[in-house]
Order: C-alpha cells, then sequence, then structure tokens
C-alpha cells in the first residue's frame, strides 16, 4: 500500500483501488511510468501550494476502501478516488462515496471511453463533483485543484452566512 502521509485528518483522502499498486511496472502504454507512490509525492505537493494536507491511500480490498470512505466524513474535507475496476461493478462503493456527504472527485488514469464497453459505465460517477479521465497521472493533480477551488468555496459561503 502506497504509505499514508498524513493519516487520519488530512484535508484531502486520495483513494485508490485494485491493482493501481502495479503501476510502473506492467503496461506502461496505458498507464504511464509513474508508480502509485511518485504520484503520491506529486499529489502531496501540489496540495501543499493550496495549503491542504493528503492522506494517500491504496488497498486491493475493497472492504478496505468502504471502511476508509465511511471514516472520511469525520476525519476530511475531500476525497479524490480512483475506484480503477471497483468503478464498473461496485454498487457498494458507490454507497460509500454517498455515505461521505464530501466533495468527490473521480479520477481515471486512462481514457475509459477509448477502451473496452464494460470501461465506459462508473457506478461512482453520479456522486462525483467531477470525473477525471485520460489525462495520466495529470488528472490527479488537476482534481487536487479542483477540490481546492471547492473547499475554499465553501470556506468563503461559511463567513457570509456566519455575517448574517
Ligand atoms: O485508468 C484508470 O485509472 C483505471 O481506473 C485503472 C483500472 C481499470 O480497471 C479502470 O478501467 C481504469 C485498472 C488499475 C490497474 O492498474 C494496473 C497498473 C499497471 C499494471 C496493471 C494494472
Amino acid at each position: 500500500m502506497a504509505k499514508s502521509s498524513n493519516p487520519g485528518t488530512a484535508d484531502i483522502l486520495v483513494v485508490n483501488g485494485p491493482n493501481l499498486n502495479m503501476l510502473g511496472e506492467r503496461e506502461p502504454a496505458i498507464y504511464g511510468r509513474e508508480t502509485l507512490d511518485d504520484i503520491a509525492r506529486a499529489v502531496t505537493a501540489r496540495a501543499k501550494t493550496h495549503g491542504l494536507s493528503v492522506d494517500f491511500r491504496q488497498s486491493n480490498f475493497e472492504g478496505h476502501l468502504i471502511t476508509w470512505l465511511q471514516e472520511a466524513r469525520r476525519l476530511n474535507r475531500g476525497i479524490i478516488i480512483n475506484p480503477a475496476g471497483l468503478g464498473h461493478t461496485s454498487v457498494a462503493l458507490l454507497d460509500a462515496v454517498i455515505v461521505t456527504e464530501l466533495p468527490v472527485i473521480e479520477v481515471h488514469l486512462s481514457n475509459i471511453f477509448a477502451r473496452e464497453p464494460f470501461r465506459h459505465h462508473s457506478h461512482i460517477s453520479p456522486a462525483a463533483k467531477g470525473v477525471i479521465c485520460g489525462l495520466g497521472s495529470q488528472g490527479y493533480l488537476f482534481a487536487v485543484d479542483a477540490l481546492a477551488a471547492l473547499l475554499a468555496g465553501k470556506k468563503s459561503q461559511g463567513r457570509i452566512k456566519g455575517r448574517k
């Protein structure tokens, strides 16, 4: 599992699904040459430019992903998820995303719409604020930027409300 850089109370939880621990080792033509640890470092650095901290995780077990999402509601402010193959199959993962009640950005490294038909549908997408696919590891960085903007917007809305 990629190391969690800031377990527990990070602003952004990044959840990576099954087989993404293999990045950089196989199928570079589809997924690029970067490892998941490379992506974790880049995401953490990008988040830091926005003053945000990151808890970056990966598991091959659906139950781990679901438990992390359930905990996120208490511990985090926004979520980036690459559900990997589970995005195409798992209603349970969708339910866990909904439970978070947090802004969620779904990321896929590859363009799932340019691949096999079974990859064209994601159960997660209807619950996501936004979906990024086909931009490789850069997609994670754009997701950080998007979440930063969403969280900043929430903060200022809160201040306006608080003044009333
Ligand atoms: O493009 C993506 O990010 C995917 O979520 C990756 C999943 C795939 O099932 C989705 O359709 C799209 C697969 C992750 C497996 O990653 C590997 C990396 C290197 C070697 C083998 C698998």
